[in-house]
């Protein structure tokens, strides 16, 4: 058998990135909505109000699945669609949305996999504390529970959150995302809710649907020290612990990092930690979604240069990079992946995202011809088949984006799609790429891609 062929070929989309319609049929208002009105939040003054438009015109989005002859389909379903407010009542024009979504996609052969929270927290939640509340973590249960029991006769494999780390820091310290609060003891609370709001789900989910696959989203980075020196390790090391081991050590062990009540301080962990038992977050999963985009290079300053962790730069990017100027680092994606996989060897891999944003256009021949995307593709299939190789148990690969969408802070510059979207006129064009990853899979498929060797060009 060969690296690939086990592997489940996917691609991801989320709610408020594509959906638009926010105001359609019982919707409510979510951060987003609010923040992204917020005068400069967002570039350009963009919203998710349009966006890709695919809650009129869900048969884009599947068709573009379908196209792609995909295993499996990653969205997330909105809760401010689902339930309508503080009373928790079921919105059934909500419901019958995600059904006619997740049909869909059963009618053309690809396996839903469902994230329950990916950004859009509702309003009315924020409105009461949001995620420093752990009753925020209770009606996020809430909506669980009636997600399972609407869906889940439709839906098998399900993602509790997607990135808690940039929910809880970009939206709580950096203030580049929703909610846009800069305060790091209040970034460091939303990061353990979250947490504490992941373990119950698995747990409501368990209970309702004995059969389904559940795990969590991380968005892991790779690190690697400026130079040898102790101060550039103890700068990777904080990096680590904000961006990687806070989370991977509440999720596989429920524990807190050995380092975190020295770099947050003690009287913020332990409000952070009020009312949540960290042991309990790590109940057991049938898979970890790993997100993968960053490599850093990290060197030691003071004060610092780096938007979340303090005492830390974050050295220029090199060629190749994104549209946006992250690091184009196949191996880091081969680190992080045997990172997981030394940790947790018995625990399949889901690689949840993984993706480019560049600033892709259509040319005068009404293509998108997306170059970078596709040596992408190669390299990045590459260093995850090298990670199988080494031991990695990875069984499904999401690639991110299907479609171009509403890039958050970004707006619809930003574009990591697989088919190009022409905002104005919803059209949705294949680019390159989407035809690259096609015939990729069809080879995994075949086994005709080796171990750690790049794959053919199409
Ligand atoms: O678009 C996002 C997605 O919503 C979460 N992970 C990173 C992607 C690219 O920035």
């Amino acid at each position: 058998m060969n690296t690939l062929d086990a592997v489940r070929w996917g691609s991801a989309t989320a709610a408020y990135q594509v959906e638009g319609g926010v105001a359609d049929d019982g919707r409510c208002p979510s951060i987003w909505d609010t923040f992204a009105a917020r005068p400069k939040a967002v570039v350009r003054g963009d919203t998710g109000a349009v966006a890709a438009n695919i809650y009129h015109n869900p048969d884009a989005m599947l068709d573009a699945a379908a196209w792609l002859e995909l295993d499996t389909y990653r969205l997330s379903v909105a809760w401010c669609r689902v339930i309508t407010g503080p009373d928790g009542t079921t919105n059934p024009a909500g419901v019958a949305y995600y059904r006619r979504v997740l049909t869909g996609l059963l009618a053309r052969g690809i396996t839903p996999a469902v994230t329950l929270y990916h950004w859009d927290l509702p309003q009315w939640l924020q409105d009461r504390g949001g995620w420093t509340q752990v009753a925020t973590a209770e009606a996020f249960n809430h909506f669980v529970g009636v997600a399972v029991r609407e869906f889940g006769d439709l839906v098998g494999d399900w993602i509790t959150i997607n990135e808690p780390f940039c929910a809880a820091f970009h939206g709580h310290l950096s203030g580049l995302h929703a909610p846009g609060v800069q305060d790091e003891a209040t970034a460091l609370r939303a990061a353990y809710v979250q947490l504490h709001a992941h373990g119950h789900a698995v747990r409501t989910l368990r209970a309702e649907a004995p059969s389904a696959r559940v795990g969590m989203a991380m968005n892991l980075s790779d690190l690697e020290p400026a130079g040898p020196t102790a101060a550039d390790l103890a700068a990777v090391q904080r990096a680590d612990l904000v961006e990687n081991r806070l989370f991977l050590d509440a999720v596989l062990d429920g524990t807190v990092p050995d380092d975190a009540a020295a770099y947050f301080g003690a009287e913020a962990l332990a409000a952070a930690l009020d009312g949540i038992d960290v042991a309990a977050i790590a109940v057991p999963l049938d898979f970890l979604g790993v997100n993968y985009y960053e490599h850093n290079v990290v060197r030691a300053a003071s004060p610092g240069t780096d938007i979340v962790v303090r005492g830390i730069e974050k050295l220029p990017v090199g060629e190749p990079r994104s549209g946006n100027g992250v690091a184009v680092r196949p191996d880091g994606f081969t680190r992080v992946l045997l990172r997981v996989a030394r940790r947790a060897p018995d625990l399949p891999i889901w690689v949840t995202e993984n993706g480019i944003g560049l600033w892709d256009y259509l040319g005068p021949d009404g293509s998108c011809n997306d170059v970078e995307r596709v040596s992408f593709l190669d390299g990045y299939l590459a260093a995850m088949g090298n990670a199988i190789d080494q031991g990695a148990r990875v069984e499904a690969y999401f690639h991110w984006s299907l479609m171009d969408t509403f890039e958050w802070s970004f707006g619809y510059q930003l574009r990591y799609g697989l088919f190009y979207v022409d905002f104005p006129r919803g059209l949705v064009i294949p680019k390159a790429a989407a035809g690259h990853y096609r015939t990729l899979i069809r080879a995994a498929r075949s086994g005709a891609i080796d171990a750690g060797t790049a794959p053919p060009a199409a």
